[in-house]
């Protein structure tokens, strides 16, 4: 990396100043060469260069993707587009802190980038940090002087378990801790549950009854919420956003009972998180989250990796300042938030990405097959896991339980809330190290969430094991349930306002309101809902209360790995997935929202409250407000064809769908009609054998 770069003078004329009007040429390195000349001469840089951002940025990438410049320039970033952008160097000092970069917003800013003269001669690699596929360039810097390097990933820190709690009742006191994070200087503070990031591991047998306390000894005064992400339970446990919150230095103890319809629950892999309407975002990033594994015989059976080859991960990004401190992630307390970072614009990203806590860490693995769990519970970011060996995942499970059929994946799109439970092979490796990495997503649909491309964590194969698991290519079946003829809510979400005068996501025509509930479900019956994205960027909408079998992505059968239960799914620019679930015991409120937290937090949240279907009666303090919400679109869905043609005028459902974003054009709308309600795919599937619960 360091040393001057050369270039042949008769290619001089043509990389100086290319895309930089008014550039400086660095006085030092100047020669008089002619054309027909062939010498190495130091390479003539501009002392000042600039990257271009032009409109489409998001899709096309930057307008000058590659520069040159002198030891010691300047460079900017000149942003023409109507978003914000980053210049974020892929290289990275030992503590994983960036070489460079910065964030700059649209509208014709210009900014200096940090860190750029201080940098030894040599090519870095910089990204948008919000726009990771499709934005990328390079840098060189030319000269022959010293300079800041970059460090190679060296992979300093122990993968850390977090402790596991496995009893009926258990209390975890929420806390400011000093925790290690990245490998060097100070550690780090957070907000913990219990003392850690992310919090102790809690592992529960199926059908088990587990109650926990969580005790609020934060130094803040805004009230807590703990949403057990993925499970069943009654809604004045499920982590409300204004409600039944755990005030400060108060106890509030949450019931799970890991039960379904009066069986116990699938065995799953699912998380703990905060849920306060307003800090979500600032909450899970000051490190709010845990994972909450429940287990049952079944798996056992299978043979699986188990016990120490079972390892979950949390996979998760942060930003830090130069004392090791996090960075404050944006404020979302104003539901209409204005300026560039508003809506669609807002996301909070990390610059590093940590695994169960620790930035870049290692595990010692024997020659085994290992199960691994992976969570991705950062704010924002999607990532396309990979490894570096070129082996495939096998997968095995989603978040909430087995796939019927194992599916191999050479690469894994998780965004924000996902998960996936996948085998890994380390057979035939012994000495080898693998990288777990994210990679740049392939051919991403226009507009769509990219993913950066970094190495996450190294699996040294230090040993030999005799491996007596095994991965049976039928897992469990899909759970019996009888599709709906008709689609009963759709939800679509939308913006509202603008960035000068502020705005907001929707998903049922209107920012998010706690006391508003848009729709009522029978207690006991079964739903399809269809989740539609008409906007322009991809979203992650995650359902409470209930797992889902997803039975339409786009009107087709949904890929393999979307053939188990589910509760979070992608949604890419123009995509409608249709989801079916079975409502069963509690009655109350619940929410749907987006899981990117900037989005959720911004107002992409909605409720609905599962009723006793005689009364249809709500929880006292909500308001019932149904009209051009989840269940008119669905109606509208239904309608036949002749419902929008042979009107002039659209109908008070129509407009109200045009108002809230739900649909944009007549074209769409002819084109939801177009695909059928319902669906075919009823099929009912066996049950798991009788015994297999036993835990
Ligand atoms: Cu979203």
């Amino acid at each position: 990396m360091p040393g001057g770069r050369w270039r042949f003078a008769a290619a001089v004329g043509l990389v100086v100043g290319v895309g930089v009007p008014g550039s400086v040429v660095a006085p030092s390195s100047a020669q008089i060469v002619t054309d027909a000349q062939v010498v190495a001469v130091p390479h003539d840089a501009p002392l000042s260069a600039s990257i271009r951002i032009d409109p489409g940025a998001k899709n096309n990438g930057y307008t000058t993707p590659n520069v040159t410049l002198a030891q010691g320039g300047t460079l900017t970033v000149v942003n023409f587009d109507d978003m914000r952008h980053s210049v974020t160097s892929e290289e990275a000092d030992s503590n994983g802190n960036k070489l460079f970069g910065v964030d700059v917003d649209g509208g014709g800013n210009t900014v200096t980038v940090p860190g750029v003269s201080a940098l030894a001669p040599g090519t870095y690699h910089f990204y948008c940090h919000f726009h990771p596929t499709t934005m990328r360039g390079t840098l060189t810097i030319s000269g022959s002087g010293g300079g800041v390097q970059p460090a190679p990933q060296t992979f300093e820190q122990p993968l850390v378990r977090p402790k596991s709690l496995t009893t009926s009742s258990i209390k975890i006191h929420i806390k400011q801790a000093a925790v290690r994070v990245l490998p060097h200087g100070p550690l780090t503070t957070m907000w913990t549950y219990g003392g850690t990031y992310p919090g102790p591991t809690i592992r529960r047998p199926a059908g088990h009854d587990t109650k926990v306390t969580f005790v609020n000894d934060l130094p803040v005064k805004a009230g807590l919420s703990v949403h057990f992400h993925g499970d069943h339970h009654r809604w004045t446990a499920d982590g409300q956003p204004t409600r039944y919150l755990v005030n400060q230095n108060k106890a509030r103890t949450y019931d799970y009972p890991l039960t379904d319809g009066g069986h116990p629950e699938r065995a799953s892999f699912q998380w703990y998180h905060d849920h306060r309407m307003g800090y979500t975002t600032r909450n899970n990033w000051r490190g709010l989250q845990g994972m909450f594994l429940v287990t049952d015989g079944w798996t056992k059976k299978l043979g699986l990796p188990a016990g120490s080859y079972d390892v979950p991960l949390m996979v998760s990004e942060r930003s830090f300042d130069s004392n090791n401190q996090l960075v404050n992630p944006p404020s979302h307390v104003m539901m209409m938030s204005k300026g560039p970072s508003s809506p669609p614009d807002d996301g909070t990203v990390g610059d590093h990405i940590l695994v169960n806590g620790r930035y870049a860490p290692y595990l010692n693995v024997s020659t085994h097959r290992y199960r691994l769990r992976l969570l991705n519970s950062s704010p924002f970011t999607t990532y396309d896991f990979a490894l570096s060996d070129g082996h495939p995942f096998v997968q095995v499970g989603t978040g909430n339980g087995l796939l019927p059929r194992a599916v191999v994946r050479q690469d894994i799109l998780l965004g924000p809330a996902q998960r996936v439970d996948v085998v890994v092979d380390f057979h035939g490796e012994l000495g080898s190290n693998v990288v777990l990495e994210t990679i740049p997503r392939q051919n991403p649909p226009k507009n769509g969430a990219g993913t950066p491309s970094a190495q996450i964590m190294q699996f040294r194969v230090t040993s030999s094991a005799g491996d007596s698991s095994a991965v049976p290519s039928s897992l469990e079946p899909a759970p019996k349930i009888t599709v709906p003829s008709k689609v009963a809510a759709v939800w679509s979400v939308g913006l509202t306002g603008s960035q000068s005068s502020g705005s907001a996501w929707t998903l049922d025509g209107k920012p998010f309101d706690p006391n508003r509930v848009v729709l009522k479900v029978p207690r006991g019956s079964t739903q399809m809902w269809e989740l539609r994205n008409p906007t322009t960027v991809t979203h992650f909408i995650h359902i409470h209360e209930e797992q889902w079998k997803t039975v339409r992505r786009d009107g087709k059968a949904p890929p393999p790995w979307e053939r188990g239960l589910e509760d979070t799914w992608r949604l890419d620019p123009g995509e409608h997935v249709r989801v079916v679930a079975k409502f069963t015991d509690y009655t109350g409120v619940f929410m749907i929202h987006c899981h990117m937290l900037d989005h959720e937090d911004d107002g992409l949240m909605a409720q609905f409250a599962v009723v006793d279907p005689k009364t249809k009666a709500l929880p006292s303090g909500y308001r019932y407000q149904p009209a051009g919400g989840p269940a008119a679109l669905a109606h509208f869905v239904a309608a036949p064809r002749t419902a929008v043609s042979t009107s002039t005028e659209p109908a008070p459902v129509v407009q109200s769908l045009l108002s809230s974003g739900a649909a944009t054009s007549s074209t769409d709308l002819a084109d939801w009609m177009c695909s059928p309600p319902g669906s075919t795919d009823a099929t009912p599937q066996s049950l798991r054998p009788a015994g297999a619960l036993a835990t």
